[in-house]
């Protein structure tokens, strides 16, 4: 598969084909995405620019600055504005597919200038019952939608209307996110073969008096080696204590022999984003007490794996997660059992204090209602779900045996929910058992 960046890693014809759902389901309604603008990182420096995935979702568009207006009524359905050619700024900024682009390229039905948003979307929105938007994300854009609003207001005796409600564009957009199409599962799919095989990279490359950042560029480099232009999410390197802080992104320790290290990284590709943990021996060899708590976790994971299929829900999956981690900290003397009154006390979460699963997809924390008629919701075929298990012991915990203090333990693996079970998709990737990963970790070191 080419490295499809910086678009989207889907076909055209699949953005066409989510477009006419979205015009279907809005009927009457319009709605607005912005992709966004580019963010400062320091004076006048400014972030990798990436859409904002509603957006991106819909039109497979790079460019900052674009808005997108769907009227299923209007002689063209499909608006798009976008920043026109401009050969003296092109120079400094970068290429633009201007308006002609936009429909050649994009599929859209028409596209303008966006500096014709304004005198364009009153004309665009009025008779749309309601309105897809989310305010509060750009000011700038909230004051052109505003105008446009007041114009068709203080024109209603002359036949405009204005839409009666404002609508969380999610409500749609993010139902349809949830649920992966074969196009979408392509890249998917890719994504964590490329976050898989950068985990197995640094694990390769792991060995004592590296630097947690060291290890954080084999991860990145692998990714940009292989199409995939950025991380999902800050990568987190953490040796030996410093794996017990769940978002620890500093990585700046050394890494040392006798302790572990936990590296939590993904790969975004063409859109769509890997997420895997994996906890290895700095030195490839795990003493008893990090092999006793790996165990369990490991245990855990391939528990909340297993139950991962159609009808399942991720607070079910949770629960069976939690029994085994439960079952471990008492059989450690970590806490006290029996088991059961462990789980309704809720003793594990001291060492235990994150959730099992997320969705995954365009966002790493990927969008979607997570319950449904006040319950978890039933995963159908098609969603994707990280399953991550941990335990994290700190160095100060006096009540925890001297061998496992400051150890962390947290194994991640990415999982399609498929119509008889599920898939994993990163598991092939990258070892998880605990002898072929020390026969993994150092290797390029022994060589
Ligand atoms: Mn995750």
């Amino acid at each position: 598969m080419a490295a499809p960046f910086p678009g989207t890693g889907v076909p055209l014809e699949e953005h066409l084909a989510r477009r006419r759902r979205v015009l279907d389901a809005l009927g009457d309604d319009a709605m607005i995405l912005a992709s966004g603008r580019p963010r400062i990182y320091s004076r006048d420096t400014e972030y990798r620019f990436r859409p904002a995935s509603d957006f991106f979702y819909l039109t497979g568009f790079p460019e900052p600055e674009a808005v997108l207006v769907l009227r299923p009524a209007a002689a063209a359905p499909v608006t798009l504005f976008v920043r026109p050619r401009d050969p003296k700024a092109e120079v400094w900024t970068g290429r633009r597919a201007g308006p002609e682009g936009a429909v050649a390229d994009y599929g859209v039905d028409a596209a303008f200038p966006v500096a014709e948003l304004d005198e364009r979307l009153a004309d665009l929105i009025d008779g749309a019952r309601r309105l897809h938007y989310e305010p509060w994300l750009d000011a700038e854009l909230d004051a052109r939608v505003r105008a446009a609003l007041g114009q068709l207001r203080g024109k209603e005796r002359f036949g405009r209307v204005a839409p009666e409600a404002l609508v969380d564009p999610g409500a749609l957009l993010h139902e349809m996110r949830l649920v992966k199409s074969e196009a979408e599962l392509a890249v998917l799919r890719r994504a964590c073969e490329i976050t898989g095989t950068g985990h197995a990279a640094a694990m390769r490359a792991c060995r004592p008096g590296l630097h947690e950042y060291q290890l954080q560029n084999v991860l990145e480099s692998h990714f940009l080696d292989h199409g995939a232009p950025a991380p999902g999410f800050a990568t987190i390197v953490g040796g030996g204590d410093n794996a017990c802080i769940l978002h620890y992104v500093e990585n700046t320790d050394e890494l040392r022999a006798g302790e572990m290290v936990l590296v939590d990284g993904g790969a975004e590709y063409g859109g769509y984003n890997g997420d895997v943990t994996r906890t290895y021996p700095v030195d490839g060899r795990f003493t008893p007490a990090q092999r006793s708590l790996y165990d369990i976790v490991l245990a855990a994971l391939e528990t909340g794996i297993e139950a991962t299929r159609p009808g399942a829900t991720i607070d079910g999956i949770h629960e069976r997660t939690l029994r085994v981690l439960t079952e471990g900290l008492v059989d450690l003397g970590l806490v006290e059992g029996p088991v059961d009154e462990a789980l309704s006390d809720r003793r594990f979460e001291r060492y235990f204090m994150h959730r099992t699963s997320h969705w995954l997809g365009m966002d790493v924390h990927d969008v979607g209602r997570y319950r449904r008629d006040g319950a978890s919701r039933p995963l159908v075929p098609g969603m994707v779900i990280t399953v991550e298990p941990g335990l994290y012991i700190p160095a100060d915990d006096e009540s925890a045996p001297s061998d496992l203090r400051g150890t962390g333990v947290r194994l991640e693996d990415d999982v399609l929910v498929t119509a008889d079970g599920h898939e994993n998709l990163t598991r092939a990737h990258v070892p998880v058992a605990p002898q072929e990963v020390e026969g993994l970790v150092g290797r390029d070191a022994r060589r």
